[in-house]
């Protein structure tokens, strides 16, 4: 496949670039974390967005030196974020902004995912509480020992799991008692209905109950509107992503935004 080819220079050269949307505290509207979200610019193309790359990095298992540099180029980004914001934000008595990685299941299922893991902390310095891994249901569907034991590290290191998209696999309330979850993600499909359907809200409003329960943070994605933003915070949803806040930026823009706001 000529996409394939591209690929593999592309990865060689490091040719990728990281976008990052704000995640934030919907009653206080102060930005939290940002998702990470990688992008390709492309000579000819243009700016490939991973829906066109990273099914096919997955099936050709490039995705597992794309996704250890997402991982290294995200750790760097956020300690550059907390060196232009740490003093201030500690003095305000706010946590040390984090970054969201999504990471796909073949990556997550690779024997060296967890040593890439270390290796972006041990290079960056970060907190591992302030990275947080995004995996979707995915990954969880294959219960083996080895992402039990995987999941057991990576939670005992301080870094977060969070479960993507949450609400479109099969048994998503099960994952939360057999995993180490300190996250989820309500998909957006779920937030769309908010305002005009009762049985959306219901089952939004008793996700973010159980979650709370068990001790797991809410962030509802795809937020486009203000009443969307009102209801969830009304319900006690803590966190929320959208194009209501901001899209995905780049780098410069992200330090901006973290030098302004802290
Ligand atoms: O960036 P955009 O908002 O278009 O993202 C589209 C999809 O691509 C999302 O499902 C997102 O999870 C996925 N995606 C974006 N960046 C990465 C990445 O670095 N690794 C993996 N595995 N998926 C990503
Ligand atoms: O699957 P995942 O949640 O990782 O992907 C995030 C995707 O959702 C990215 O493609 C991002 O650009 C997109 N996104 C983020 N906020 C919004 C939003 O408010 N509306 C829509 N339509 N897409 C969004
Ligand atoms: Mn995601
Ligand atoms: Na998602």
């Amino acid at each position: 496949h000529e996409l394939n080819e591209h690929l593999d220079s592309a990865i060689a050269e490091s040719a990728f670039q990281l976008y990052y949307q704000p995640i934030v505290d919907l009653r206080s509207g102060d930005l939290v974390a940002f998702e990470a979200l990688v992008r390709w610019p492309h000579d000819r193309r243009g700016m490939v967005l991973p829906d066109e790359f990273i099914a096919l990095a997955e099936e050709s298992g490039q995705i597992v030196p794309l996704g250890a540099w997402v991982l290294e180029r995200a750790a760097q980004e956020v300690a550059a974020w907390h060196a232009a914001s740490s003093a201030a934000r500690t003095a305000a008595g706010r946590p040390p902004l984090r970054v969201n990685v999504n990471v796909s299941a073949r990556q997550f299922r690779d024997a060296g995912f967890v040593d890439v893991v270390r290796r972006a902390l041990a290079a960056t310095g970060i907190d591992p509480h302030t990275l947080v891994l995004e995996l979707t249901e995915s990954v969880l569907m294959r219960r083996d020992d080895r992402i039990h034991a995987d999941m057991a590290t990576l939670s005992g290191l301080g870094v977060g799991i969070a479960i993507d998209d949450f609400g479109t696999g099969y048994s998503s309330l099960s994952y939360l008692r057999e995993f180490p979850i300190s996250l989820l993600k309500i998909d957006k499909s779920f937030i769309d209905g908010l305002g005009h359907s009762p049985q959306q809200y219901a089952l939004v409003e008793g996700i973010t109950r159980i979650a709370d329960t068990l001790g797991v943070q809410v962030i509802a994605e795809g937020i486009e509107h203000p009443d969307q933003r009102d209801l969830l915070a009304a319900m006690g949803c803590p966190l929320g992503q959208g194009y209501l806040f901001a899209h995905p930026m780049d780098s410069p823009d992200a330090r901006a935004l973290v030098r302004r706001t802290s």
